[in-house]
C-alpha cells in the first residue's frame, strides 16, 4: 500500500531519551521537524501488545491521534537466546520503575552464569527494533530491523544507552556502548546500517521518507 509521503512536522512517539537522540538523527537528513512526545506532553500509552509490532503501533497511533500530526515510535528490546528470547518486549521493565539498566545487565549476566553460558556461542543475542508511523486517519507505515550479537561481561563502554554496554555486535570488535552514535547507526558511507533501529529505519525510508 502506498502511504502518504512525510514533510513538515512529525511526532517522535518516545520517552526515552536514548531513543531520541538516535530517532533525531536518522530523522535529520529527511528535513523533517521533529517533535517529541514529551515536548508535547503527551501520556505514555500502556503498552499492551505482545509483539514489538503491536506496540510500536500502540504509540504511534496514540501520539498521531492526539496531536493531529503524523507519529513515528519504535518498540525495541534484547533478546537472549539461551533465556528463550527474554527479556524481549519485556526489555524496560527488567530495569524496573528507576529505568536501572545496571541492575538490568546484571540479572542477564546472573541468568546466564546459572546455565553455564560462558562461551560466545551459549551467549547469542539479538537487539529487534519494529518502527511504526502512524497518521491521524490511522493509516500506518510498519518495519522491523535485527542485529545480531552476542553478550559480553563486564559491560564495556558508557556511550549508548539501555544495554548496549553489554551487546557486541557480529563482526565487531566494540560494544554498542564503545561505539559512537554514528558509528552504531552505520548508515552509509560507514555500513548498510548497524543497528536495529538504522536497519528498521532504511527499510521506511523506501515505504515513506525518499
Ligand atoms: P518508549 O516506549 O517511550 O519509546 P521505552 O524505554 O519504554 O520507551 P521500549 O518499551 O521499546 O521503550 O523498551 C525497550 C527497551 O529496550 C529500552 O528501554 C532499552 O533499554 C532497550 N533497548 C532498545 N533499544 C536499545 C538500544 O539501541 N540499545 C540499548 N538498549 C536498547
Amino acid at each position: 500500500m502506498a502511504h502518504p509521503a512525510l514533510h513538515g512536522r512529525i511526532v517522535i512517539a518516545t520517552h526515552n531519551s536514548g531513543k531520541l537522540v538516535e530517532m533525531r538523527d536518522l530523522l535529520t537528513p529527511f528535513g523533517l521537524e521533529a517533535v517529541s512526545a514529551g515536548e508535547l506532553n503527551l501520556p505514555e500509552p500502556e503498552e499492551t501488545g505482545l509483539t514489538f509490532m503491536e506496540n510500536a503501533a500502540i504509540k504511534a497511533l496514540a501520539a498521531a491521534k492526539a496531536t493531529g500530526l503524523p507519529a513515528i515510535a519504535d518498540d525495541s528490546g534484547l533478546c537472549v537466546a539461551a533465556l528463550g528470547g527474554e527479556p524481549g518486549i519485556y526489555s524496560a521493565r527488567w530495569a524496573g520503575p528507576d529505568k536501572d539498566f545496571t541492575r538490568a545487565m546484571r540479572q542477564i549476566e546472573e541468568l546466564l552464569q546459572a546455565k553455564g553460558a560462558l562461551s560466545p556461542a551459549q551467549r547469542q543475542a539479538w537487539f529487534i527494533s519494529a518502527l511504526t508511523v502512524a497518521w491521524p486517519d490511522g493509516q500506518l507505515a510498519e518495519v522491523e530491523g535485527r542485529v545480531d550479537g552476542q553478550l559480553v561481561w563486564p559491560p564495556r563502554g558508557n556511550m549508548g544507552f539501555g544495554y548496549d554496554a553489554m551487546f557486541l555486535p557480529e563482526g565487531e570488535t566494540r560494544t554498542f556502548g564503545e561505539l559512537t552514535r554514528e558509528e552504531k547507526h552505520g548508515l552509509p558511507p560507514l555500513g548498510r546500517g548497524l543497528s536495529h533501529r538504522a536497519r528498521a529505519f532504511i527499510a521506511l525510508v523506501d515505504q515513506v521518507l525518499q
